[in-house]
């Protein structure tokens, strides 16, 4: 299974069929967020998958995301976590604090609950930047967060089948 360049439909590699998943989105940067989100959602139709409305979470800002994906896991029902934000760096030192805040908590969380959450966060110093990966010239990091979590859901259920 070679699924490398993610930015690709996957050629039916990955199937989504039968997995929960859920796309966190933070709205702040919400032109750049916007864009993750359709890549999200078109990777995971692409993989057979379905989501319904309620499993696509909307939070304000990317600080938000440590609180959101621990309730969310700590349901039990998902397989994958999709987080999906854009901190973009301005004047101040905000951005080392948000970004790296949601990093961290978004990382603690996934290894305490052991549900697969993809880091779709841009993390940026130019909105030329956000632009571009968010379905611009260097492909949308939205679609490949979400195959990511695909990947991954499909691997750990792999694994705990095997005894
Ligand atoms: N949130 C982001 O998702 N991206 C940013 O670039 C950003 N900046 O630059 O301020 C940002 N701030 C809001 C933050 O995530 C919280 O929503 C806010 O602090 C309230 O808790």
């Amino acid at each position: 299974m070679s699924t490398d360049n993610y930015s690709q439909p996957s050629g039916g590699k990955l199937s989504a069929k039968g997995l929960r998943l859920a796309v966190v989105v933070s709205r702040f940067n919400g032109f750049v967020t916007d864009k993750l989100c359709e890549g999200a959602l078109e990777a995971i139709a692409e993989a057979g998958g379905t989501i319904p409305k309620e499993d696509v979470i909307q939070i304000p800002g990317a600080w938000e995301f440590p609180v959101l994906v621990r309730a969310l896991a700590g349901t039990g029902k998902y397989d994958a976590i999709v987080c999906l934000g854009a901190v973009i760096r301005g004047d101040t030192p905000h951005f080392d604090y948000v970004a790296g805040e949601a990093a961290r908590g978004i990382s603690d969380a996934t290894a305490a609950t052991g549900v697969p959450m993809a880091f779709g966060i841009l993390t940026t110093n130019t909105v030329e930047q956000a632009t571009d990966r968010a379905g611009g010239k260097l492909g949308n990091k939205g679609y490949d967060a979400a195959m990511t979590a695909i990947e991954m859901a499909l691997t750990l259920r792999g694994l705990r089948a095997r005894n």
